[in-house]
């Protein structure tokens, strides 16, 4: 792809890009970026038609460095659910892609990430997890793991909470990890993401080459290619292209997601379906082997009904709506105060 060429709605891989990344040199938070940039424009996606939204951390800074022609709002820390969740109410058009950390996600905002998925809110929810703080230099998240290292020598003594494994159990309809490292399979997740009408997660592990990258980090570059476990050969066919598997017959898995295109998925375990939740449950709790980190695609319910599904909102934004559709006229008033009196 060269920075001239144009995609399906006539837009050049520079209209995807945002303002120059103010994060340290070699972060996988900027590689993260990357992969959104491309996947957008691959997909054709109206830059206007996106809301990033994020809470604090250098991880929530990333939105400002892509895709500068869409919407955004910076929350506080841990609190960028609750304005997803306006967000995405107010004007069902919007695609709601939140970028989150470990700490942001797993510590402060837990809550708000639990009722979230919940709900299933129609959001693309990427955590960009490197097991620390980064912002506040270095400090251990709520997913880093026991026993892991950091740079002073400090030892986590406390398990790991497993965002997936929490997502999927709570009802997020889209549940993947990957490694910021691993272009192809992030990129194919992220495109599965946009695809996907329901809450999609996807936790990627993300090293702080500045607080969180040494011999002892079970979260850095090295580690990761030494202990990373795909699941899955993960391929994305957009609805609008000629359908083009390469995969040999009963090796593949094709899950049609909402906007009818499909996911296809080359198993590397026979019977390994990532519609099923609870064989998803059961393989993140029995990882391949001590120490590795799994990653792919776990578990997609394409048709799992969503927030927005259960309150019956109408189609148009809400801001568009004239008076007469969201004022009850003063007889329905009247008449609901006769009912109570
Ligand atoms: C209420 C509140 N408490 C604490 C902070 C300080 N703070 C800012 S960023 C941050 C941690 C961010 O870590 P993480 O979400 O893992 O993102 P990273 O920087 O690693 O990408 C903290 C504790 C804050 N901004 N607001
Ligand atoms: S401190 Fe860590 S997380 Fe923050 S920008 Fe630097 S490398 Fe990335």
């Amino acid at each position: 792809m060269s920075a001239q060429d144009q995609n399906r709605i006539g837009l050049t891989v520079l209209d995807y890009r945002g303002g120059k990344s103010t994060l340290c040199a070699g972060c996988g938070h900027n590689a993260i970026s990357e992969r959104i940039v491309e996947a957008m424009y691959e997909l054709g996606i109206e830059p206007e038609r996106v809301a990033k939204l994020s809470g604090i951390g250098c991880s929530s800074k990333s939105p400002a460095y892509f895709m500068s022609r869409s919407h955004a709002f910076n929350a506080l820390h841990g609190r960028m659910p609750s304005v997803a969740t306006g967000a995405v109410l107010a004007n069902r058009r919007l695609l709601a892609l939140g970028v989150s950390g470990d700490g942001d996600t797993a510590s402060i905002g837990i809550g708000q990430f639990v009722h979230l998925v919940r709900r299933n809110l129609p959001v693309i929810y990427v955590v960009e997890d490197n097991g620390v703080y980064g912002l506040t230099k270095g400090q251990f998240s709520a997913t880093a793991d026991a026993g892991a290292k950091l740079r002073t020598g400090a030892v986590n003594p406390l398990p790991p909470i497993d965002l997936c494994a929490l997502a999927i159990q709570l009802g997020a309809s889209y549940v993947g990890r990957s490694f910021s490292g691993d272009k192809r399979q992030l990129a194919a997740l992220l495109k599965g993401a946009v695809a996907h009408r329901g809450t999609a997660v996807l936790d990627v592990i993300s090293p702080c080459v500045t607080f969180n990258d040494h011999a002892g980090s079970t979260k850095s570059y090295a580690w990761m290619k030494d202990h990373e476990q795909p699941l899955q050969e993960l391929g994305f066919v957009p609805a609008y292209e000629d359908i083009a598997v390469e995969y040999a017959p009963g090796t593949a898995l094709e899950v049609t997601l909402h906007d009818g295109s499909r996911l296809t998925l080359q198993k590397l375990e026979e019977e390994y379906d990532p519609r099923d939740r609870v064989r998803a449950l059961a393989r993140l709790a029995a990882p391949p082997r001590a120490g590795e980190v799994l990653t792919g695609l776990f578990f997609v319910d394409p048709a799992a009904p969503t927030l927005v599904d259960a309150l019956e909102l109408v189609d148009a934004p809400l801001a568009t709506l004239p008076e007469e559709a969201v004022r009850p006229p003063p007889e329905a008033l009247r008449k609901i105060v006769d009912e109570l009196r």
